[in-house]
């Protein structure tokens, strides 16, 4: 079998990072190549090969699958709802021209798979928010939520029309101490750790009965992994997965912590990111992960919670 030689473009991002280390050690660091706009994150900085990649440049990627002879990509790089919603055409450009360059590239270099990332921005107000399916409405209410979906439609035009072996997930919100969130709504799940930690307090940008559906990154790693190591013949559904591992709210994850830090005190002030937050289903319905390629989740809250405060203590 010949050996598979990944790019990973977005690679400083929260999910870059660590799958950037996973990929590597299931590989080999020299065949797994890191990019990024940035210079590298401090746990990627002098580990492997790095190169600065403008994802929105598409010679210079070409010009890089070619020199290295790139069989697989992972493309990362993308503004999320938060982020997305102060610059919405910003946001169309870069997700959406990212996404169709590396899709072109990989059908004339004859790429084995493209990773391309989505999440539960698809879902809007009108989707069922408990349990959503994986077929139910789709009317996404942020433009990071458009982008993620019209992807989704052409991911599977591409495998439709051209074979490309390109497969998704539909991320939850993703909780991780080993890199930073950038610019989600979900990003508070992560703050509220951090800020507990430091001074024993926080204020969460969304109520306290907000919920939304959450995974730990080692879930999702593990399982974005599994995804794309899974025979072809599994993945049946070519838009992308749902995933789900749990749901909690804000007040939820507070009373989590203060099992461990007793003197930890939550306070209220949602932003524009509530109406993002309300617009999104409470919980995700992944029997089709589950059935089709084995998808199973080792992380709750508590368990999340406890590994969080062990790793970002030191
Ligand atoms: C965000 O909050 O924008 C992301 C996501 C759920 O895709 N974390």
């Amino acid at each position: 079998m010949k050996q598979e030689k990944v790019l990973i473009m977005g690679a400083g991002g929260q999910i870059g990072v660590e799958l950037t280390m996973a990929l590597r050690a299931l590989y080999g660091e020299a065949n797994v190549i890191a990019s990024d706009i940035r210079e590298a994150h401090p746990l990627l900085a002098g580990k492997g090969p790095y190169v600065l990649l403008n994802a929105m440049d598409a010679n210079a990627t070409l010009e890089l699958v070619k020199k290295e002879g790139i069989t697989q990509i992972y493309l990362l790089a993308a503004l999320l709802s938060a982020t997305g919603e102060k610059d919405p055409k910003r946001a169309w450009d870069i997700n959406m021209q990212s996404l169709l360059q590396v899709l072109d590239i990989a059908v004339q270099e004859k790429l084995t798979k493209v990773y391309w990332p989505s999440s539960i921005a698809v879902f809007g107000t009108t989707t069922p928010k408990q349990d959503t399916p994986q077929k139910t409405i789709v009317e996404p209410r942020t433009v990071y939520g458009i982008s993620k979906y019209a992807g989704e439609l052409w991911c599977q035009y591409y495998y439709q029309r051209w074979g490309l072996d390109v497969r998704s997930i539909r991320y939850p919100g993703l909780i991780s101490w080993k890199s930073e969130p950038g610019g989600g709504t979900t990003d508070y799940a992560v703050e509220i750790y951090h800020e507990a930690l430091k001074h024993s307090k926080y204020t969460s940008f969304l109520s306290a009965d907000t919920y939304l559906p959450m995974m730990y990154m080692d879930d999702a790693i593990r399982g974005t992994i599994e995804l794309m190591e899974a025979p072809a013949e599994k993945i049946k559904s070519r838009v992308a997965y749902n995933l789900s591992a749990m749901s909690f709210s804000p007040k939820e994850i507070a009373a989590s912590i203060q099992q461990h830090i007793p003197s930890f005190e939550i306070s209220y002030a949602p932003d524009f990111r509530q109406q993002i937050a309300d617009g999104w289903p409470q919980s995700i319905d992944d029997s089709a992960a589950r059935a089709d390629w084995g998808w199973q989740h080792h992380f709750d809250l508590d368990k999340m919670t406890a590994d969080m405060l062990h790793h970002l203590k030191g």
